[in-house]
């Protein structure tokens, strides 16, 4: 028997985390390998090979695709392409996508089974079944000889899961050796129901936590210092830090291994766990904050309280382990003041970063549900977390407001202001890290005049005003201070990146061009008209700015990339 996996893109960023192995599928290939003797081969988009070579393709019995949602449009892709390229094996498909959305797959002629959650046992089974062997599949659906769909139903998940072989990582030859990097996971199952999340969860992998010995996870981490020599690992799954007791053990055995490491977890964690944690090597904790609006954590049916989170936060600060706090806008019926506490959550308790996704309704969960007639439908690319556009039609007139807020909230958003903004002008990139010590220079050497100084805090004035949420005042500021200051790109710049990000593309256009007045041959500005130009949808000119973007700069990776895109559209 002989397999290939295929690990699809995700549309919008090929290049999306590239580092992080699909331990599912490494599973699969372990299990495939060392218990059944077949043979797999793995491709990943993301590593540049799609595709196995077509002209081969009938060397493989079982072609098998795993997906998230946002991945789901490139798998169909494939698959077709390799059938039409007379492929006369099994196409088969596993994951989030299979497990909560399988009437999506059933309706592809050219899929043969649906893997149902779970699958290092039943597909194991199923290819018994393919060989003719005694077999009792499992969570599997199957197109019979007349090309009807059957069920094979199934509630058994592993129950030991000590007993599976470890992820097989060595199918990505020396990359985990380049980056002395893994991921991993140690438990499967959440019993919360939080309501963007499940069932689907409970779909993949039940209801009830199961947990790795700490004895077995040490091995795959001595096994991985030994083979591949990493120096860093993280654990992926969702209720990693749900047993103190498991947790204390396994730190207290990494403490001799001086790795650095990093999970996901909830925020009921004790001062006590957290310091033995630190004192382990982990150094980051993604943590779900979700909302600082109690009201919203209850409709989602977080379990969880603000106040929780922010002393969680605020001890992980104290004890000295970086907080990643994702936080999600544009829940259905959230208001202006529910944003307004997510974003003096964020000010108030100050985690290192913060990452904000809009509320996406994924299939198969209790959200979709509950909303289906407020969902926006689109294709399933835009499920993805950067696209940023109205998922409920009850949010969309909302659809700027929370553009302001996940732009606001977000850590990077001083970066984006200045490092997307111009390169040229080294006060503007500058600007905000180093004003203080302009400041502390200009006591000392009374360098600036009196004008330019003047000006220096009035725009620090109107960059901080934004950056607290006061987007209406920071605009009307710097747009006063243009008047007095007509030729600072800075200004201009900011303007115009404002504008932009805050759903004003006729505005970011107007200030960009001034910019260019002063500036013509600024690059970087140029693509940034281009961006705003897409947004209005006036292609012609899109390409134009893309075009003079490339002339100045040749090796723009985005606007080169943008400008395939655009080419791609009109074919
Ligand atoms: C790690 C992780 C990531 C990582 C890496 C993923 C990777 N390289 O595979 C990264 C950071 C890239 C990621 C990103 C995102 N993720 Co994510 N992620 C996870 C997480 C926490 C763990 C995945 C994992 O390793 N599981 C362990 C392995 C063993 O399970 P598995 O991969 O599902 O594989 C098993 C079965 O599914 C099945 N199977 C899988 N593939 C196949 C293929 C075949 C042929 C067969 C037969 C069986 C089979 O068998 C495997 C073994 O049992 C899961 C949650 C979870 N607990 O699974 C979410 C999860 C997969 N992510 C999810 C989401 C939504 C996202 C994001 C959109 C989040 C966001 N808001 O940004 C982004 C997507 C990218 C983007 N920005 O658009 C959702 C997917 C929902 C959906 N319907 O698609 C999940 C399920 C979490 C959730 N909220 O429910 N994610
Ligand atoms: S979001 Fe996390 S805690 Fe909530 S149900 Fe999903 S996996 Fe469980």
């Amino acid at each position: 028997m002989r397999i290939a996996f295929i690990y699809p893109a995700i549309e919008f960023d090929n290049r999306y985390h590239k580092d992080s192995l699909p331990i599912g599928l490494l599973y699969l290939t372990a299990v495939v390998e060392n218990i059944y003797g077949a043979k797999v081969d793995i491709f990943d988009s993301r590593h540049n090979q799609p595709l196995p070579d077509l002209s081969d393709i009938n060397l493989y019995d079982v072609v098998g695709f795993t997906s998230m949602s946002m991945q789901i449009s490139h798998a169909l892709r494939l698959a077709r392409k390799i059938r039409e390229a007379g492929f006369s094996g099994k196409i088969v498909f596993g994951g989030p996508h299979a497990s909560v959305a399988s009437d999506h797959l059933k309706s592809q002629s050219f899929v043969d089974a649906i893997f149902i959650g779970e699958a290092e046992d039943t597909f194991l089974k199923y290819l018994q079944y393919l060989e003719g062997k005694p077999h009792q599949l499992q969570r599997v659906w199957i197109r019979d000889s007349k090309k009807e769909w059957i069920f094979h139903s199934g509630e058994d998940f592993i129950k030991d899961l000590d007993k599976l072989p470890f992820p097989a990582r060595e199918k990505y030859g020396d990359l985990p050796s380049r980056i002395r990097f893994i991921n991993m996971t140690t438990t499967r199952g959440c019993p919360f129901r939080c309501n963007y999340c499940q069932p689907s969860k409970q779909i993949l992998f039940g209801k009830y936590v199961r947990r790795r010995s700490v004895s077995n996870i040490m091995s795959e981490i001595e096994d991985a210092i030994k083979r591949f020599s990493i120096n860093s690992f993280s654990i992926d799954d969702d209720t990693f830090t749900f047993d103190k007791k498991t947790v204390l053990e396994l730190c207290e055995k990494l403490k001799l291994l001086k790795l650095s490491w990093s999970c996901q977890s909830r925020s009921d964690i004790d001062r006590e766990t957290l310091e033995k944690m630190r004192d382990s090597g982990c150094q980051m904790l993604f943590v779900g904050v979700e909302s600082g609006s109690q009201r919203i954590l209850d409709l989602m049916n977080k379990s969880n309280t603000v106040q929780k989170n922010e002393e969680f936060i605020k001890i992980c600060n104290e004890v000295g382990i970086q907080t990643w706090c994702n936080m999600m806008v544009g829940y259905p019926g959230e208001t202006r003041e529910d944003m307004e506490h997510s974003l003096q959550f964020v000010h108030r308790t100050n985690p290192s970063r913060v990452c904000v996704s809009q509320v996406t309704p994924f299939p198969g969960t209790d959200l979709w549900k509950s909303h289906h007639d407020d969902i926006i439908q689109r294709g399933w690319d835009d499920v993805a977390r950067h696209i940023r556009k109205p998922k409920f039609k009850s949010m969309a007139k909302y659809q700027k407001l929370i553009k302001y807020f996940m732009i606001l909230m977000s850590k990077d958003f001083d970066q984006s202001l200045n490092i997307e903004l111009v390169n040229s002008s080294p006060i503007a990139s500058l600007f905000n890290r180093y004003f203080p010590f302009l400041l502390s220079y200009q006591r000392v050497f009374n360098f600036l005049t009196k004008k330019q100084l003047e000006y220096y805090s009035l725009f620090r004035k109107a960059l901080d005003s934004v950056r607290t949420g006061n987007i209406k005042k920071g605009l009307n500021q710097l747009e006063d201070l243009r008047i007095h200051f007509p030729s600072k790109t800075e200004i201009l710049g900011n303007l115009g990146w404002i504008y932009l990000t805050t759903g004003n593309p006729h505005k970011a256009i107007e200030s960009y061009k001034c910019f260019l007045d002063i500036e013509p041959d600024n690059p970087e500005v140029h693509f940034l008209i281009a961006k705003a130009f897409l947004e209005i949808g006036q292609i012609q000119q899109a390409r134009a700015e893309l075009i003079e973007t490339i002339r100045l700069s040749p090796n723009h990776k985005p606007a080169n990339e943008a400008i395939k895109a655009l080419e791609g559209r009109v074919k």
